[in-house]
């Protein structure tokens, strides 16, 4: 392995009953087909694809307890991969995925003493219960799920679990929310970047402020990167596409500053719907954005720091 390799692997979570469009199970064999163990290998790091995982649970199955099957299996996969020291990457998949790859990172993290933090790229805060959600979709949901809100506590392997901390949740993107998630964002001070502030103040300060917190606090950060968190213009292969979404260089940049932060310890690639897409665009744009995250540069030296707030 060169400096700077890492030790990635790749897990494939074809997971669709979180949503009520389907097409979002092909999204692990687009990002394939787009070439994303490739590029990857190519970056210098040692890839490892470890296949689709498999819920222990009926194909038919369908609704919590289908989830919970789905969110036992990634979690396990994750903390797996963790503790073997390997950066997962979590390919999906409708975001419900998310509620084992966070709950797989939270159990690591506290194992090894370290905060969890959550960076979440999506149009939508995913903050609703089953009570406020207007959909009954669960991808709209894991976020609460993951914070210990009540009515999932059958989604999780039974037992004590760490929960998710709201406080160190950072929603970036939003600009889809509804009535009774933003109650709860509010009550529960998750942080949030929305598209009204991306827009007056751009991408570069909010994210680094949110960089510096999780620094300062010695922290695990996990990126869940929802495609529609980019705008469906560059993006349409997404069941909930939401115009004014990221534009392809705000997207970059946020990833190239991942990369440099060195802060990244897991990551999920979410709601790519390749049945919805036009001419695989969309699982194209996902890999060049991840091929950032994961080292690609334009040139071979870093971008000098220059502060675009000053302080005291
Ligand atoms: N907020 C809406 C709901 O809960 C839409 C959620 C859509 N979620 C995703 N993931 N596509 O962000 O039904
Ligand atoms: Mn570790
Ligand atoms: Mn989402
Ligand atoms: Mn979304």
């Amino acid at each position: 392995r060169q400096a700077g390799a890492t030790r990635i692997e790749i897990i494939g979570a074809p997971i669709e009953v979180g949503t009520s469009e389907p097409g979002a199970l092909m999204g692990p064999a687009a990002l394939r087909t787009a070439g994303l163990v490739r590029t990857l290998a190519d970056l210098g790091h040692a890839v490892a694809d470890l296949g689709d995982v498999a819920p222990g649970c009926p194909a038919e199955a369908r609704g919590l307890p289908a989830v919970a099957a789905w969110t036992q299996v990634i979690s396990g996969r994750v903390a797996a991969s963790l503790a073997g020291d390997a950066l997962p990457v979590v390919i999906g998949g409708d975001h419900s995925l998310s509620l084992g790859s966070v709950d797989g990172a939270l159990r690591h993290c506290e194992g090894a003493g370290r905060p969890l933090f959550v960076l979440w790229l999506d149009a939508h805060a995913d903050f609703n219960t089953l009570e406020t959600s207007p959909s009954g979709n669960i991808h709209g949901m894991p976020l609460a799920a993951l914070c210990g809100e009540p009515g999932f506590d059958g989604l999780f392997a039974a037992g004590a679990r760490p929960l998710l901390d709201p406080g160190r949740i950072h929603l970036f993107g939003l600009r889809s929310i509804d009535a009774g998630e933003r109650a709860l964002v509010t009550t529960r001070r998750v942080g949030v970047t929305d598209m009204r502030a991306i827009d007056e103040f751009g991408v570069v300060a909010p994210l680094r402020r949110a960089l510096e917190q999780v620094a300062a606090a010695g922290g695990h950060l996990h990126v869940s990167l929802d495609i529609d968190f980019l705008d469906p213009g560059i993006a349409p292969g997404v069941g909930t596409t939401v115009p004014g979404g990221a534009t392809f260089r705000e997207a970059h940049l946020i990833m190239e500053m991942l990369h440099d932060s060195g802060l990244v310890g897991s990551l999920d690639v979410v709601e790519l719907n390749p049945f919805l897409d036009e001419r695989g665009r969309s699982a194209r744009v996902l890999v060049e954005l991840v091929a950032s995250l994961f080292g690609r540069r334009i040139l071979d030296r870093p971008t000098p720091v220059i502060e675009a707030v000053p302080r005291d």
